[in-house]
């Protein structure tokens, strides 16, 4: 299944498990808003990201973090085009465009992403066509609701099957959209429309998301459910970020998201090299 991923013509060797290093470049994103904001702190961080191990580089421009609202096409693009065009030429490894925008994805494309990572899995009008047309692989993310409401009141009945099946049924859409199975990546969206529970029962049920055949992204780094299990604000959720950094991969997952990219790293290989049963990657 997880082979090498063609991303606009850089490889992302998915035959391991790897960390894609989160960039935002919105000023108003829950764990480091505003931080990166400008091309050269972007660029700075990006470059230790990837120093520390990333094989691919998230750049956002738009926090989904629950309670947001979202931002215009103008100013998203305003925000991430000039990030992606610096980048393509200081950093080696692939990048993806964290945006749900079709207008965002073509312009992304042409500006060196080679990555389309969409939180709302394409139901955008348009986003389906945008995505095809770009050539790119695209990560589709599950989530109930939308940002601004999204953990009022999440429900599921069996949350696992559903985002399984919802996982599925975007699949089919995709493909039937002409967007080759070869280019998906999927991705149960923990903290999108889900209680601390209902992220547990996917972390722990995350081969049944992986048994689609697909390789599978989880993204679980500072976010509340750590916080709030182990009782940690934001900064001090690095321990347990790495620590479901680990689960996810030892449950199969093949890019784990995250900020602390060193630290996140050492745990990946740490549960490779567990899962392989001892033998160096
Ligand atoms: C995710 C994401 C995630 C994917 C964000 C945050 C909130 N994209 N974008 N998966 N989360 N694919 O960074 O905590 O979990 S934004």
């Amino acid at each position: 299944m997880a082979g090498i991923l063609d991303c606009g013509g850089r490889s992302l060797a998915l035959g391991r498990p790897q960390v894609m290093g989160i960039l935002n470049v919105t000023p108003d994103s829950f764990s480091d808003g505003g931080r990166f904001v400008g091309a050269d702190a972007a660029i700075d961080h990006a470059r230790s990201m990837v120093a520390d191990g990333a094989a691919v580089i998230d750049v956002g421009g738009e926090s989904t973090r629950p309670g947001s609202r979202g931002v215009s096409v103008e100013e998203e693009l305003d925000r991430v085009i000039p990030v992606l065009e610096a980048l393509r030429d200081e950093v080696s490894v692939p990048l993806s465009v964290d945006t749900s925008k079709p207008e965002v994805m073509e312009a992304a494309a042409a500006a060196g992403a080679g990555l389309i990572n969409d939180v709302m899995a394409l139901r955008r009008p348009g986003a389906l066509e945008a995505a095809r047309c770009t050539g790119l692989p695209v990560c589709l993310m599950h989530m109930q609701g939308v940002p601004e409401t999204m953990q009022d009141d999440p429900r599921y009945d069996s949350v696992v099957t559903e985002v399984r099946d919802f996982l599925a049924g975007r699949m089919a859409d995709a493909e039937a959209n002409g967007i080759p199975r070869e280019r998906i990546i999927l991705d149960p969206g923990f903290g999108f429309g889900k209680t601390d529970p209902h992220n547990a029962r996917l972390l722990a049920g995350l081969a049944e998301i992986c048994d689609l055949g697909v390789p599978v992204l989880a993204g679980l780094s500072r976010k509340s459910l750590v916080g709030r299990v182990l009782g940690r604000a934001l900064p001090d959720r690095l321990a347990g970020s790495v620590a479901a950094a680990a689960i996810a991969t030892w449950n199969g997952a093949r890019i784990i998201r995250a900020h602390d990219v060193a630290e996140t790293v050492d745990a990946v290989r740490l549960a490779e090299y567990v899962q392989a049963g001892g033998i160096e990657a």
